[in-house]
């Protein structure tokens, strides 16, 4: 049996269902016809979709391999470990644990085995570029545990260490949170690790958005000195929606009982069969091209909105995103408002806060764009600048129905070039 992806004429879904095979259909053609800026987004490979379709959906499999509790797991064992031993030379680290089924998920089982309610966990503020799975007061992670936020410095809006090390030294978290699902500049792990070091707490890494860039050694890997480390496998990992969590042998037994019983019952075995392609798919030499590309596109779209009078958050990007400040250019277009122009036009983005952003995060002054799904379809530099040009046209026209109109018209061209599978 083969996944069509999602062509409804020869499948299943067609015959029986034809409500749902609209939906499809107008998704796959969403995706082909639309322009995907939202950075932690990205296109699969056709077997990654194969796999996720698979009848490994079919099997319950809780436990790990060789230790599961129901029968018939021979090949629930075989892919797991594969998954396992792929995920390990990807990423070098001691131990891996492929369940989560998120990345949310993944980092509640990290706190479950490193942590006591009540205990201390300093992290990015998420008006910052944090996550709300970092401390939110609402998400289980701000319910349990004390938060201390860190933020970026506001003259250079990156991470000043020596004032994280102050606020360790001050408040003595238990857990250091490095990773951030808005910061277009490196992140220097080992200070983090360093400093929690000094102060006696564990330190995890969530390199979820950065997770290919590690994995191919175009972004500094926090495997060596972080206890943990959690990624979600669907950025620029470009695998199935899902998380993971690599971690020092001595915590290998504590995360993987966090997981299961701790958290989570059984696990999804076709998301860990589609984890284990991704993972042979990232192995290859042509993936550490692909990232090297994404990099090269942020950075030629961060230039051309420069050229065109941006302002990019930092002062530019060293991964795959970017935050742009609108102020300057548009002061009275929110990001709520350029969001909803820009996927008019079919550039799909998504309203974000700067950092110290005097908007509420339903307005938000910024936008956040990023270039692995861009990337993915084969998109280069020349095609940024296009890009970056009928972004600026778009917002310069206040949301201009006619300018809308006329760019939708070219990135239509652009996308007909381009095709997604
Ligand atoms: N929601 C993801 C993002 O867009 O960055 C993080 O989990």
């Amino acid at each position: 049996m083969t996944t069509t992806l999602n062509k409804t004429e020869t499948s299943a879904i067609a015959t029986q269902d034809p409500d749902i095979a609209r939906i499809m259909e107008a998704e796959l053609e969403r995706q082909q016809n639309t322009l995907e800026l939202i950075a932690s987004e990205n296109h699969v490979s056709p077997a990654v979709l194969e796999a996720a379709g698979s009848v490994f959906t079919n099997k319950y499999a809780e436990g790990y391999p060789g230790k599961r509790y129901y029968g018939g797991c021979v090949n629930m064992d075989a892919i797991e470990s594969l998954a396992r031993e792929r995920a390990t030379q990807l990423f070098g680290c001691d131990h891996v644990n492929v369940q989560a089924h998120s990345g949310s998920q993944a980092n509640a089982a990290v706190y479950l085995a490193a942590l006591k309610p009540g205990d201390t966990i300093l992290s990015l503020d998420l008006a910052h570029g944090g996550h709300l799975s970092h401390g939110l007061k609402v998400n289980m992670s701000g319910l349990l545990y004390n938060i201390v936020s860190y933020g970026v410095d506001p003259k250079t809006e990156e991470f000043n260490y020596a004032e994280i090390r102050k606020l360790a030294q001050e408040h003595k978290p238990q857990l250091i949170i490095s990773g951030a699902s808005a910061y277009s500049r490196q992140i220097e792990f080992d200070r983090f690790s360093e400093i929690a070091e000094e102060v006696g707490a564990q330190h995890m890494a969530d390199i979820a958005h950065i997770a290919g860039l590690v994995a191919t050694g175009l972004h500094p890997t926090p495997t060596p000195t972080a206890s943990f480390v959690t990624t979600t496998t669907h950025k620029t990992l470009r695998g199935p929606r899902g998380g993971m969590i690599m971690c020092k042998e001595e915590w290998a037994r504590k995360i993987d009982s966090r997981i299961f019983p701790g958290s989570q019952g059984g696990p999804l075995m076709h998301a860990i069969l589609a984890k284990a392609v991704a993972f042979g798919e990232a192995l290859k030499p042509e993936f550490k091209t692909y990232q090297a590309k994404i990099i090269e596109n942020a950075r030629a779209l961060a230039e051309a909105l420069t050229s065109a009078g941006n302002r990019i958050v930092s002062g530019g990007t060293d991964n795959h995103l970017m935050l742009v400040d609108l102020r300057p250019n548009y002061p009275d277009v929110t990001g709520k408002d350029a969001e909803a122009w820009l996927e008019q036009a079919n550039i799909i983005s998504n309203k974000n806060m700067i950092p110290f952003d005097e908007r509420k995060p339903t307005e938000t002054s910024g936008l956040r764009l990023g270039t692995p799904a861009l990337t993915t379809r084969g998109l280069g530099t020349g095609e940024m600048s296009n890009i970056a040009k009928w972004i600026d046209e778009v917002l310069r026209s206040q949301g201009n129905i006619g300018e809308i109109e006329r760019v939708r018209s070219e990135v239509a061209e652009m996308c007909q070039q381009f095709p997604i599978y």
